[in-house]
């Protein structure tokens, strides 16, 4: 396994929309492999292969508390999705020290391939439901922060490429 670098917040590259995986083979084996070792090492809750410059649709989340229940998703799709609305804080590693509230489905039923390519559906509430959208919205080429108002994004992509300049 490999920790892959993760694209930041206004890369360009983030909005790229992702394509179906068209076989669960060993590359995607390896690609999992590689996108849960780089969103542990970050402490992030999910990971979306869009983050890692890979424009195919897998999506690794976990959000227990022991960091010990990794899911995998592949080609997901939200089969159902609550009237019923939550507003909740999130954060992005592709967007660091960033926290704002975003509105979300309260519940949803999401269908995907596992890791082996075998069908799987679950639903899904509190944290896990918003990070299946909120990682779902990245293989559509969507950052959290397009959900806030054109002055906040401004003021945050201004922050974002001071700290790269300072990184560099
Ligand atoms: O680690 C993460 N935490 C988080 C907190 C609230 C809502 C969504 C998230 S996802 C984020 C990891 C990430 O950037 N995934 O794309
Ligand atoms: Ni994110």
């Amino acid at each position: 396994m490999a920790k892959l670098n993760i694209l930041r917040y206004p890369d360009p590259r983030l909005h790229t929309v992702a394509k179906p995986v068209q076989a669960v083979d060993a590359r995607i084996h390896q690609l999992v492999g590689d996108m849960l070792e780089s969103m542990y090492d970050a402490d992030g809750v999910g990971l979306a292969a869009t983050q890692v410059d890979v424009h195919e649709r897998v999506i690794v989340i976990d959000t227990s508390d022991a960091r010990d229940d990794p899911r995998v998703l592949i080609n997901p799709e939200l089969v159902a999705t609550s009237e019923e609305m939550t507003l909740a804080d999130e954060g992005c590693l592709s967007v660091p020290l960033i926290y704002d509230k975003v509105p979300r489905h309260a519940k949803v039923t999401v269908r995907s391939l596992d890791r082996e390519g075998k069908q799987q559906e679950f639903e899904a509430e509190g944290l896990l439901a918003i990070c299946v959208q909120h990682e779902m919205d990245h293989l559509m080429g969507k950052v959290f922060v397009e959900y806030l108002s054109q002055l906040k994004r401004d003021r945050i992509k201004t922050k974002m490429l001071k700290k790269a300049r300072e990184d560099a």
